[in-house]
């Protein structure tokens, strides 16, 4: 039978093509499996980005997306992509530090961001990733913003977990000429765009680094509009901008059609948007061109089977929606300017899906099957357990961790649990599962609630409750909600975004 096997596809050719065809089969899954035990043998490198105030929507692999992203697009197609990733605020640094920490941003002590003279900083008593990751003998390094406290040596990102940090203490400010402290020494980077030098600095490091496991979070200050009015700009109302840029970056969109926002957002103040969208995502296109000369570097070095590569932004963006911009301080973006509620004056504080929604991307070629989509909703939390699982750690070698490890995840199984998740913002506190968020305001006194299984837009609060569904729904959630209050000892108080500043 076997000769006659032989015999017959001898006679059609195909015999030397189908052994080949085997022996590569043999092949694939030897490397899969292979590089899964190399993988829990030596621990991979971690490259996490973070960038600052990018919506979900600016990805192009977004279904209402405009965005121009062909190498994020690529990263998720060899890695997996989380549909429903939220952050666990919805400002700078409280959702940073709760990334940076795994817990909640009324532990961390950052429940807003931090006013560049504001003299607090990150809860010392809390490990950070990098921190653990360093001890665990990795080379860490920050490259960009940190946000997190600047008044205190003990603040410093050198003090809490990066042997390396070339960056800014502070904010970030600009799109163009950032001054940059680079391992401890100032410097301006006079007419170089920011994206660029910090994509630089970070690829200088990796080259350093060779042969020895190195994380390094790369946290670019795009799609952040810059602050204050570059010279040569005359802006009209408080509006931003995004430029300069380069030439590369905003040409895609010079005349190109903006479409309007979804849900459409009325009396929109359209040529607003639309500036304010073509310069956004000029910048988002100038992030993912840079991700791309750091990805090609991996390849260059034949470091990427063994990096974790992270795409991710601190926090998310409003950008029409609602007839809003900006974040979870939102600002009003239509020609009426004004709440229509008129219990937020001027800024309309929210936790809004578009302010707490997130992209987030990874690839991890011995470990992340290519093509993955996720779509159970994962938080920032889940990074620090999953990053002590990819170092041979355990997840549960750090107490208190708020989120849980992604692993399972990567390996195309889904975790059990219901999918709720819990935010704070300022005064604002939320808890949103599948079908239903609950936001509650402890300045305004009151709530809002949101059937996000046919009202996804978050466009009808149905509060006060006119039926038995919504009020049920009502007590559940604020039962929940006061229960996780409790839990980590959050009352709600009430703090004030800083004085005198707009983050
Ligand atoms: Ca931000």
């Amino acid at each position: 039978m076997k000769q006659t096997l032989q015999s017959w596809l001898r006679v059609l050719g195909v015999e030397r093509l189908l052994l080949r065809v085997l022996l590569g089969a043999c092949v694939v899954a030897f490397n899969f499996s292979g590089a899964a035990t190399a993988a829990t043998a030596a621990p991979p490198n971690v490259i996490f980005i973070v960038t600052d105030d990018q919506g979900p929507w600016a990805l192009a692999s977004e279904s209402t997306s405009q965005a121009l992203t062909p190498r994020l697009d690529r990263l998720a197609r060899e890695g997996v992509v989380f549909r429903q990733a939220f952050c666990a605020s919805a400002i700078c640094s409280a959702a940073r530090a709760a990334l940076i920490t795994g817990r909640y941003p009324s532990e961390t002590g950052l429940l807003d961001f931090i006013a560049d003279n504001g003299r607090n900083g990150m809860s010392l008593a809390l490990s950070t990733w990098p921190g653990v990751l360093r001890e665990a003998g990795y080379a860490t390094a920050l490259v960009g913003k940190w946000h997190l406290g600047h008044a205190r040596q003990e603040y410093l990102p050198t003090a809490r977990g990066y042997d390396f940090f070339s960056g800014y203490p502070i904010g970030g400010k600009t799109s163009q000429s950032p001054s940059v402290e680079v391992e401890g020494v100032w410097k301006t980077f006079a007419g170089e765009f920011t994206t660029e030098v910090l994509t630089d600095l970070a690829m200088d490091y990796v080259r350093r680094l060779r042969g020895r496991p190195f994380a390094i979070s790369l946290h670019y200050w795009a799609p952040h509009a810059n602050q204050g009015v570059p010279p040569g700009f005359k802006l009209p109302y408080d509006d931003r901008t995004w430029l300069p840029m380069k030439d590369e970056d905003i040409a895609p969109w010079r005349d190109q059609p903006i479409r309007a926002p979804e849900p459409p957002a009325p009396q929109l103040d359209v040529p607003r948007y639309e500036r304010i969208m073509r310069e956004y995502l000029a910048s988002v296109h100038g992030v993912d061109r840079n991700v791309g000369r750091l990805l090609d570097l991996l390849d260059e070095l034949g470091l990427a089977r063994d990096t974790i590569v992270v795409f991710t932004s601190d926090n998310g963006y409003l950008l029409g929606q609602h007839g809003l911009w900006h974040k979870g301080s939102g600002w009003w973006l239509t020609t009426d300017r004004r709440d229509p509620a008129q219990l937020h004056g001027a800024t309309r504080f929210n936790l809004y899906d578009e302010s707490i929604r997130v992209p987030m991307l990874a690839r991890w070629p011995a470990r992340i099957r290519p093509g993955t989509v996720v779509r159970e909703p994962v938080s920032h939390l889940d990074w620090f357990p999953t990053l002590l699982d990819a170092a041979g750690k355990g997840s549960g070698s750090v107490a208190e961790l708020r989120g849980r490890s992604l692993m399972p995840v990567f390996a195309g199984k889904s975790r059990d649990g219901d999918g709720t998740l819990f935010f704070q913002y300022v005064h604002l506190r939320g808890l949103r599962t599948p079908d239903w968020k609950l936001v509650r305001d402890f300045k305004a006194g009151r709530d809002e609630l949101y059937d996000l299984r046919h009202d996804p837009g978050e466009l009808t609060n149905l509060l006060p409750a006119r039926d038995e569904r919504a009020a049920s729904a009502h007590r559940n959630l604020l039962d929940q909600l006061e229960r996780r209050m409790r839990e980590i000892g959050d009352r709600g108080e009430i703090s004030t975004p800083s004085a005198g500043t707009k983050e």
